[in-house]
Formats: structure tokens, C-alpha cells, sequence
């Protein structure tokens, strides 16, 4: 049953997913649309592994976002699971908004056509990092490019980093989402766990302080999490597939691993609020991207 908002009008809610190339900014915008850092953003393709849920609502609606990784052509099987993430979709979302960057609308053969074409579902274009475009007319432009390539059923410019434009986005979707209830406690955020998340911001630092491939051969595991008042305690395994990562991951004389701690303990501390003690651990499991009992067992399922 749906009920009507103060407003008189009908109270909606639906799933809907964000997606687009690696480094689109979909990250951005899904932190900024829940006015937290639920996903993890670097300047880096292929940040995102997972598909995330944060849950917008206000009065008038809820809407259930969900981040997912850059659309690629996979080439092993961890990015064919990345991207059996954004083909779920299909099945889970009620609506989808295409991200791209305005400075790089895709080619003509880019792989997310195809993509898009395969979901089926409504698309709203959101021409991203507006703030970088000179003005209207160039994003007006991308806007043309796009629709020659896909049917949309709505286009707009935004700017997920200073946040032009995202209102009228979120206007927008809820306007095509169907009346009814909440689905989520209008104040819970996501239903991931607090594991996952600080798994992520180990991620995210991985991403910041290694270089090349490192980042792209490592998985984060919490092994342990054990909460006390003051503090919370956990154990992080790390998980490269070759032996020679080990070495570059730990650096000289452990250097750099004790940065990754230093840094990863930060961030996990201004999430939580508390005193964190984190330990890292680095393990070899050979090829584990490739390997489908390790990526289950890693959460890449
Ligand atoms: N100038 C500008 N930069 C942006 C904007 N949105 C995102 N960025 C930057 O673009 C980079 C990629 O942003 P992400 O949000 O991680 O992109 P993503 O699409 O989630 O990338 P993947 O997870 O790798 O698929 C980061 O350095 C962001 O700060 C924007 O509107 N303007
Ligand atoms: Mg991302």
C-alpha cells in the first residue's frame, strides 16, 4: 500500500542502478546523492568491484541506489563477475542512470551500448563532471552524441564532485519511479556490513599507494572484527596473486605496509568514530583472479 506525503502527492520508491564507463564518476555521484562515503572513489578505473546499495529518502520517496563497477570488456574472471554485477540489473533495477564522462562520451563500438541495450530497462543520460565542460553547448553536445547511440528517456548535465545539477537528477527519477512504500527504515543507509566497508577503505588505499597492477592483483579480506567499547580490533588479510607482490607490497623493511596501515587506520577511524587497532597480513593465493572457489570466497560472487 502506498500512502500519500504531506505534500498530498504519492509516496514512491523503486531500485535504481548507476552505471558507465570505469572512472565515469558513479562513485561520486552515489556518495553524494547519500551524503556519505559509501563507495570508494580514486582517480583510478575500476575502482569498484562490488555492487553497492545506499537508500536515498526523503518525505516524498525512497529510492534504493546502487553503485556498481565501470563497464569493460572483461579480461579474466573477476571483471566477468564485475560485470555480471551491472547485467543483474536487468532483474533488480526499476530504472538506470548511464554516467559519463563529458570530456569522453564513449565511441561508437564501446561495449556499454551493448550493455545498455542488453538491460532493457529506462535510461536517464547523466553527462557527468559538468564543472570540467565549457558550458551548456558542450554538454549539449555529448547529450546529441549519446542519443544517436542509445534511446534515452531523459538527459541532463550534472557535476557528482560539486554537485550542480543532482538535485534536478533526483527530481527526475523519482518523477518515473512507481508509488510505493519505503522498503528500508528511512534512516539506515545500507544494508552492507561494516566489514565490507572497512575492507574498501583498505581497497581504496591500495589504489592511492600502490601502482600499476598492485592495486588491480590485490583482495581484501576482514578476518577478524572484534569490537570493544573504545576500540575496535581487526585483522585484514590482503591478497595478492603472485609472489613478487608480496615483496612490493610490503616495501623496505615493511615501510610501506606500515603506511597502508597508517593510512587505512584513518580513514576507518573518521567511519566508525573509534580507535581503531589494525593489523595487516599479506598472503599468495596464485592467480586467485582467476580462480572462482577464491573469488567466492572473497565475495566476488
Ligand atoms: N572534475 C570532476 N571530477 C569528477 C566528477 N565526478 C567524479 N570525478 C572524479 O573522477 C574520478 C573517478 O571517480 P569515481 O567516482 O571513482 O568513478 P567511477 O565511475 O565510480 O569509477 P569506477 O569505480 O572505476 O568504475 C575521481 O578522481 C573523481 O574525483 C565531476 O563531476 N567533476
Ligand atoms: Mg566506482
Amino acid at each position: 500500500m502506498s500512502e500519500e506525503t504531506k505534500t498530498g502527492e504519492m509516496h514512491r520508491s523503486g531500485f535504481v542502478g548507476i552505471i558507465g564507463r570505469p572512472n565515469a564518476g558513479k562513485s561520486t555521484l552515489f556518495n553524494r546523492l547519500l551524503g556519505q562515503k559509501l563507495s570508494i572513489i580514486t582517480h583510478k578505473a575500476q575502482t569498484t568491484r562490488h555492487r553497492i546499495p545506499g537508500f536515498y529518502s526523503d518525505d516524498t520517496c525512497q529510492i534504493v541506489f546502487l553503485d556498481t563497477p565501470g563497464i569493460i570488456q572483461p579480461a579474466y574472471l573477476l571483471q566477468e563477475k564485475m560485470m555480471d554485477k551491472v547485467l543483474r540489473l536487468r532483474n533488480d533495477a526499476d530504472l538506470l542512470v548511464h554516467m559519463v564522462d563529458g570530456r569522453r562520451p564513449p565511441d561508437a563500438d564501446d561495449v556499454v551500448w551493448e550493455t545498455l541495450a542488453q538491460l532493457k530497462l529506462p535510461v536517464i543520460l547523466a553527462v557527468n563532471k559538468a564543472d570540467l565542460l565549457g558550458g551548456q553547448d558542450s554538454a549539449a553536445e555529448v547529450v546529441g552524441i549519446c542519443r544517436e547511440r542509445f534511446e534515452y528517456v531523459d538527459a541532463l548535465a550534472i557535476s557528482a564532485l560539486d554537485g550542480s545539477g543532482v538535485d534536478a537528477l533526483v527530481a527526475r527519477i523519482r518523477d518515473r519511479l512507481p508509488p510505493g512504500p519505503a522498503f528500508y527504515p528511512k534512516d539506515q543507509a545500507s544494508d552492507l556490513t561494516l566489514r565490507f566497508f572497512v575492507s574498501e577503505l583498505i581497497r581504496e588505499q591500495l589504489f592511492l599507494l600502490y601502482e600499476k597492477e598492485v592495486p588491480y592483483s590485490c583482495a581484501v579480506n576482514v578476518v577478524e572484527y572484534r569490537e570493544e567499547d573504545a576500540i575496535d580490533h581487526i585483522d585484514a588479510e590482503i591478497v595478492v596473486s603472485r609472489n613478487s607482490q608480496k615483496g612490493i607490497l610490503i616495501g623496505k623493511k615493511g615501510a610501506q605496509l606500515k603506511e597502508l596501515g597508517i593510512r587505512s587506520r584513518k580513514e576507518i577511524e573518521q567511519l566508525t568514530g573509534k580507535q581503531a587497532n589494525l593489523k595487516l597480513f599479506v598472503k599468495v593465493r596464485e592467480k586467485w583472479r582467476d580462480k572462482e572457489s577464491f573469488l567466492k570466497s572473497y565475495g566476488y560472487r
